[in-house]
């Protein structure tokens, strides 16, 4: 699976993970929670970042003062493509891998970060979501409700109980604006297709997979684009260009996962 390594730069850490990196990485050094993604062309419609609370992240020094928060299985994966200098032996596993630091992802809930070419210049938080996987990715999503049925439903719900989740309700409530059109489900097509289906809980993990399969094709075959450089040209034309030139922009890196990494045997 081959997919587009977003790099969302830290503007300001949570209390907690202040407390946490205190003298590691935080003087001279950028730090950034990297987000896997199959959908680059949405960055512009991105208002959270969802990290799981029980997962342990990793801050690993890649080099030049730049440090990534993702889990150890991404940075282990990163460490054969290059990504993540470990010198000249590769460790046999992700637990044999040394992070400056472990950080857990409850902790760096409602640290603010920048989202590139985001429509939310002054950047987006972190936020919970305990059906972030550790087993794909890295361990860090970020969030499109506009356009991903899981995030739609996702936020709406973390809006609704912002206190039973420790955040603020406005850190769940940036606005969604119109990114892409589809001929099928209009311009905010995650939201009209998961009232259309009835979703109103993250629970229903099912007929959000049939959501989500159903809006990648929509999005990818009959999508515009309707923000950005590429205004009025067809998502499947552009999607390349929007994931090169965020290369370009030192905003994201082709991140690769082999197959067989998700499920293995030996754990
Ligand atoms: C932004 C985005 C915008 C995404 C969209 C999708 C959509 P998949 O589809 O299962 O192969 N993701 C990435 N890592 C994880 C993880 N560790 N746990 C849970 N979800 C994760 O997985 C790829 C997509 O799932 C990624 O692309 C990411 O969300 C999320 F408008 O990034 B996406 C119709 C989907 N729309």
């Amino acid at each position: 699976q081959e997919y587009t390594a977003v790099k969302l730069e830290i503007k300001q850490l949570s209390p907690e993970a202040t407390d946490l990196l205190h003298g590691v990485a935080t003087v001279q050094g950028k730090i950034f929670l990297v987000a896997a993604t199959l959908r680059p062309e949405t960055v512009y419609g991105q208002t959270c970042c969802f990290v799981n609370p029980s997962i342990e992240y990793g801050v690993f020094d890649v080099s030049n003062g730049h440090y990534y928060i993702t889990t150890k299985r991404a940075a282990w994966n990163m460490a054969f493509q290059g990504i993540y200098p470990v010198g000249d032996r590769l460790p046999r596993h992700a637990s044999a891998l040394q992070p400056l630091c472990s950080i857990a992802g409850s902790a760096l809930v409602g640290t603010l970060v920048n989202a590139p070419l985001s429509v939310h210049k002054d950047g987006v938080r972190v936020l919970p979501l305990d059906t972030v996987l550790v087993s794909k990715g890295t361990g860090v999503v970020m969030s499109v409700p506009s356009d991903s049925p899981d995030d739609y439903v996702a936020v709406t719900d973390l809006a609704m109980k912002a206190k039973r989740y420790g955040i603020e309700k406005d850190w769940a409530e940036l606005e969604s604006i119109p990114i892409i059109e589809t001929p099928a489900y209009g311009n905010l097509s995650a939201p009209t297709l998961v009232n259309e289906m009835k979703i109103t809980s993250p629970r229903d993990v099912s007929r959000l997979a049939i959501a989500k399969d159903l809006l990648y094709k929509e999005g990818h075959y009959k999508g515009k684009m309707l923000v950005g450089e590429f205004a009025g040209q067809s998502v499947s034309s552009v999607k390349d260009k929007i994931r090169d030139k965020l290369i370009d922009r030192g905003d994201a890196f082709p991140y690769a996962e082999p197959d067989g990494s998700v499920v293995s045997r030996s754990g």
